[in-house]
């Protein structure tokens, strides 16, 4: 379909900043651990005419006539997801992670249930607002209790976890992270849930690529409900899925239509479908062994650099560091980044003494490189880079220099989903 010829020709002035933002992202260095490029084939079929169609409801129960092709593609997405991640049911239709999550909570959690305490990860943690933090819905239309990090170590301590869940006795916990840079252990999680007679949700999120490649155990097996975003490690579209044991996929499936959400997205479902198919192919399973290789060899370059990581390394995609021994405060130093083309975002570190909105960290990761393809030696230069924004903050030669140099490496590996032609180069800093 020319679509972008049509957009030039009706909206010019809305197809030159979607130039400009395709020239930023394909010569940036994308480091943001939930950011990823997806292929070429699902933005094709993210962007159809599929957008058109309204189906408020699920396949062969719909409140609206003519849904003979839509309901081959759900039904398409919703096999595939079963298949890679071996649930016992699918639901492809929400709008997103939060709506997931709280859709989640939703069914699982009767409304006329005395329990409705949940127990999730902290934000400063690294959970996400969805987890029962105090400024989400999910804190408001349910009892939330957090769980936190080891003090010391800064990894899950699942002997206070369940120390913690003896006391709360929620009717769930949610494991899952958003700045975590470790392997979870989702069967612990299952054995403090039945000891203290709670549902377990899994969001796998951040790692659903690393579960569909095989580079993270996965929470499928041990959780009742399994929450996910197909747009980070999947490389899908921007959207949400469920998985569930059969037993609960009734009220989930009504807590997410008519619970909460109007029509699925059905141009959506299209790109999740074909992003599900991606991730069933030998190649993805190779691509998220990468992720996880490069991020440890990421993780070594930091550190020789002298930066603090969070955990002292990484073993997923994600790595969260202290800039405080570069002396600088986790936005100076991400902002630094972004003007020497490396992309990330200033984060919390668990116990941290600074304020969410300036904190002490910073949260990189490496699918998106990845799927650019660079290995770890390239890791050894961008580690060598961030170290060098970070220092060299207030000079603008030396960001001005290592934006050259990152954009001479995007250059080398086009990103997936970008076409020759690929977009002129932006400008460095004055
Ligand atoms: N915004 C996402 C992230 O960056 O981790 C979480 O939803």
């Amino acid at each position: 379909m020319q679509t972008r010829n049509a957009l030039t020709h009706v909206d010019p002035e809305l197809e030159r900043l979607v130039q400009l933002e395709e020239a930023r992202q394909f010569y940036t260095a994308k480091l943001i651990p939930s950011e990823n490029y997806a292929s070429l084939a699902v933005l094709q079929a993210s962007g159809t005419v599929l957008t058109n169609k309204y189906s408020e409801g699920y396949a062969r129960k719909r409140y609206y006539e003519g849904q003979q092709i839509i309901d081959q593609i759900e039904e398409l997405a919703v096999s595939r997801a079963k298949a890679v991640f071996g649930a016992e049911h699918a639901n492809v239709q929400p709008y997103s992670g939060s709506p997931a999550n709280l859709a989640v909570y939703c069914g699982l959690i009767s409304k006329t249930a005395e329990n409705n305490r949940i127990l999730g990860l902290g934000l400063p943690a690294g959970g996400h607002l969805t987890h029962g933090w105090k400024v989400s819905v999910t804190s408001r239309f349910f009892q939330a209790f957090q769980y936190g990090v080891d003090p010391t170590t800064h990894l899950l301590d699942y002997d206070a976890i369940l120390t913690q869940a003896r006391e709360v006795r929620p009717a769930v916990i949610v494991c899952g992270a958003t700045a975590y840079p470790r392997i979870i252990d989702f069967a612990r999680f299952a054995e403090i849930a039945k000891e203290v007679g709670a549902l377990l949700v899994a969001d796998m999120a951040h790692i659903a690529g690393l579960v569909a490649g095989g580079a993270h155990p996965s929470p499928v097996p041990y959780a009742d409900a399994v929450t996910t975003t197909t747009h980070k490690t999947l490389r899908g579209p921007r959207g949400g899925m469920i998985l569930c044991k059969s037993a609960h996929a009734n009220v989930i499936d009504k807590a997410v239509f008519p619970g909460l959400q109007g029509g699925p997205h059905n141009h959506t479902t299209a790109g999740i479908a074909v992003a599900l198919h991606e991730a069933a192919s030998p190649e993805f399973r190779s691509y998220a062994h990468q992720i996880v290789a490069n991020s440890r060899a990421l993780a070594e370059a930091l550190m020789h650099e002298g930066l603090e990581l969070v955990t002292g390394g990484s073993d997923n995609h994600l790595i969260l560091f202290n800039a405080a021994p570069l002396g600088a405060t986790g936005k100076q130093a991400a902002s630094a980044m972004d003007l020497a083309g490396l992309e990330a975002n200033a984060n919390t570190i668990p116990f941290d003494p600074r304020s969410p909105f300036d904190p002490s960290g910073v949260r990189i990761g490496t699918p998106a490189l990845t799927s650019r393809g660079l290995k770890q030696a390239e890791m050894a230069s961008v580690g060598r880079w961030i170290a060098q924004a970070i220092r060299g903050r207030e000079d603008p030669a030396v960001l001005r220099r290592v934006a050259g140099e990152v954009y001479d490496l995007m250059a080398a590996f086009p990103a997936p989903g970008f076409e020759a032609p690929f977009p002129a180069r932006p400008a460095l800093l004055a």
